[in-house]
């Protein structure tokens, strides 16, 4: 598809020129000297690894340096004095005074791993060890395609190269697709024209990759993370007929969903559990607008974030008359962006995480109705560097003042449903604002995707 070769060639572009940016910045701030990041661009200079003396432990307890030598930064934060000394190497340190910060030299060494003592009377006896492990792979070699460990120990142009390379593996393919919506198994019109509408869901464990490489034993609806979208309208007979195929037994609820107490899935109490290879069956009349999300209740700490959850949606969230004002007069586009952060799938969009991730493309002036849910243990406050939105509902309850964010947090179990209009032309970041869901000394990961503005 034309259409999708050129958002990855827009993506390629994109993840260059911040590459670029990169280099750059890290450049200017090597020229100030003094910097605690190891290596240089030119990879000539010595590493620093910082390691931090208490009563009684160093950390970290292994320090890892090249055998070309490096510098040990020595921050001592206990009440006492302590040495770095390695017997074996003859390597000793001035005494570091609590408080004090210090820098010990150490020249070319041979690979090997030796022990690491505070020689202070009493320290080593009570637990101040470690390992310092010289390796010829920790060696800042620029240009090197896999990560070193420390990334202190990665030279800036080293490290440039990780995040390139992981940033032009975007969007990455990985086996299976989740939160496609489906249609019923049987639909059928009573005599008053309202609709009997009967989905079959099947619960059951299958590999599932997350990003390349990475495959887990997800616990699914119908094979997929998130589970397929179920879309009903208003007055529909809904009949859901859960089989479970787990090794565990289940239970079904429609989180925000209106439904009779006795189709709520909260087992024991508003049903028996439902037993491996056995299967329940929930009937309710659809009340929308709604925007909900059915996951299990059963040992949900861990089901839910395994991947036991989808979409459900009643009706269509109606635009607010102030953004039909403003020209959002339709919705041409609809994306569901569940959130997880746990489990063995863990931090991840629907279920990949990046490069994994799905690139969403709009065009200038189109409307896309994001909405978030979040069925993970953590909130995370979703971010669009462009353009702004406008929350139109909350928790499937239309707003009529919706209210303008380009951060949003949502909470465990919290649906924001969201407008953005195309306006800019370029390759968006798309992405959870607590930095260590989405950035690494690596590359970017996780929770973090790209909305593609074309003209
Ligand atoms: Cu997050």
């Amino acid at each position: 598809m034309s259409k999708d070769d050129r958002s990855i060639i827009s993506w390629f572009a994109f993840a260059a020129a911040i590459a670029a940016l990169v280099v750059a910045i890290v450049g200017v701030s090597n020229n100030d000297g003094g910097s605690a990041s190891g290596g240089g661009g030119g990879g000539t200079s010595t590493p620093t690894v910082e390691v931090t003396m208490t009563d009684f432990a160093f950390t970290p307890a292994t320090i890892t340096i090249p055998t070309g030598g490096a510098k040990i930064r020595l921050i001592n934060k206990g009440a006492a004095t302590h040495n770095f000394q390695v017997a074996e190497l003859s390597l000793k340190s001035i005494d570091v005074a609590s408080g004090v910060t210090t820098d010990f030299e150490i020249g070319a060494q041979t690979a090997g791993t030796y022990k690491v003592i505070c020689p202070q009377p009493g320290h080593e006896g009570a637990g101040m060890v470690g390992s310092l492990v010289v390796s010829t792979s920790a060696t800042p070699a620029p240009g090197a395609d896999h990560p070193i460990g420390d990334p202190k120990l990665m030279s800036a142009s080293q490290m440039d190269a990780l995040m390139l390379k992981v940033a032009q593996q975007y969007p990455a393919a990985t086996a299976g697709h989740g939160g496609d919506v489906r249609q019923p198994d049987k639909v059928s019109t009573n005599d008053d024209g309202s609709r009997n509408v009967e989905f079959t869901i099947t619960a059951k464990v299958v590999d599932w990759e997350v990003e390349p490489g990475k495959v887990v034993q997800a616990w699914t609806y119908d094979g997929v993370v998130p589970a397929p979208e179920i879309h009903v309208l208003s007055g529909d007979h809904v009949k859901i007929i859960l089989k479970n195929n787990l090794p565990q037994s289940t239970s079904l609820h429609f989180h925000g969903i209106q439904v009779p107490n006795v189709m709520d899935g909260v087992d024991p109490y508003t049903e028996a559990p439902t037993v491996p290879g056995g299967e329940h069956i929930y009937e309710w009349i659809a009340k929308g607008p709604a925007v909900g999300i059915y996951h299990s209740h059963h040992n949900a700490e861990q089901q839910i974030p395994d991947g036991m959850f989808g979409a459900f949606t009643i009706d269509e969230m109606p635009i607010p008359q102030k953004l039909i004002d403003k020209g959002y007069t339709k919705v041409d586009k609809k994306v569901n962006m569940v959130l997880n952060d746990a489990g063995v799938i863990g931090l991840s969009l629907n279920g990949k995480s990046f490069p994994a991730t799905e690139p969403y493309t709009l065009r200038v002036g189109e409307v896309m109705q994001a909405t978030y849910m979040n069925e993970g243990l953590l909130g995370h406050p979703m971010h669009l560097h462009q353009p702004m939105g406008w929350i139109v509902a909350k928790d499937g309850i239309p707003m009529d003042e919706p209210t303008p964010a380009d951060t949003i947090w949502v909470a465990p179990g919290e649906r924001y449903t969201v407008l953005y209009m195309g306006m800019e032309p370029g390759v968006w970041a798309w992405h959870c604002h607590i930095l260590t869901h989405a950035e690494t000394p690596t590359g970017m990961k996780y929770m973090v995707t790209a909305l593609i503005v074309e003209r």
